[in-house]
């Protein structure tokens, strides 16, 4: 008997899921053209590389609780924006907006919300673009609008976010401060970093 109901439970957080994972399927088809295309147009590819992740069943239950919501598939897909993440890694900042904006202007991508991380970065030094945005998905019974949380960020903030992250998680999310004194320092270090071959990149573009 409680076996049947885990299993019916797994089953319909699949059918949940799973339009989530079309979306994603979507958002991988419109970057790869964007990126296709300006390859052929201008040489250059401004997306690096691209990583998506479907948010896990006991993560959204999570963040529902957190959020003080009764825990339903309704309340995850009004108010849970992250079921699925797109993570863009480019080479510099320039192509961080310049990316933002082919996706933002594309007829069918509704933009629910930014957070600029990278002129405004949080204070521990995170760095990263963050875009909510909308699109359709065209199943059998017709289209669903759901919410994607694109990331969009250099490869520098990229090995930066990477190790921050599993610092936070090695010390249960109470990273001590002389650690995050020196976490601080290197995200200085990455900005620079970052702005130093941007230099570079415009000052090779302008050669004869
Ligand atoms: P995971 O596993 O990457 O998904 P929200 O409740 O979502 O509206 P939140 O979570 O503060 O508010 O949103 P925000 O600031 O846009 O951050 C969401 C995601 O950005 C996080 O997802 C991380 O992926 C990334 N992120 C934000 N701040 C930091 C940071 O300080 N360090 C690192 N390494 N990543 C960060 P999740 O759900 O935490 O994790």
């Amino acid at each position: 008997m409680r076996e049947t109901c885990i299993d019916q439970t797994m089953k319909e957080w699949t059918k949940f899921l799973i339009t989530y994972k079309f979306a994603l399927d979507e958002m991988r088809t419109k970057l790869t053209i964007l990126n296709e295309e300006f390859q052929i147009m201008h040489d250059y590819n401004p997306i690096e590389h691209i990583k998506t992740r479907l948010k896990k069943p006991d993560s959204i239950v999570g963040k529902l609780k957190s959020k003080s919501l009764a825990i339903s598939y309704e309340n995850a897909q009004l108010h849970i924006r992250d079921i699925a993440g797109v993570r863009i890694i480019c080479s510099f900042t320039t192509d961080i907006y310049n990316i933002l904006d082919l996706i933002c202007s594309q007829d069918d991508v509704r933009v629910l919300e930014i957070r600029d991380y990278v002129k405004n970065p949080k204070p521990n030094g995170y760095q990263s673009l963050h875009a909510i945005i909308e699109i359709p998905v065209f199943l059998s019974g017709g289209a669903k609008h759901l919410a994607v949380e694109v990331q969009i960020r250099t490869i520098a903030m990229d090995f930066w976010a990477s190790l921050e992250h599993k610092i936070y998680y090695k010390y249960n999310k109470g990273i001590p401060s002389s650690i995050q004194h020196r976490l601080k320092e290197t995200a200085d270090i990455v900005a620079a970093l970052d702005s130093k071959m941007l230099a570079l990149q415009n000052e090779i573009e302008n050669l004869p």
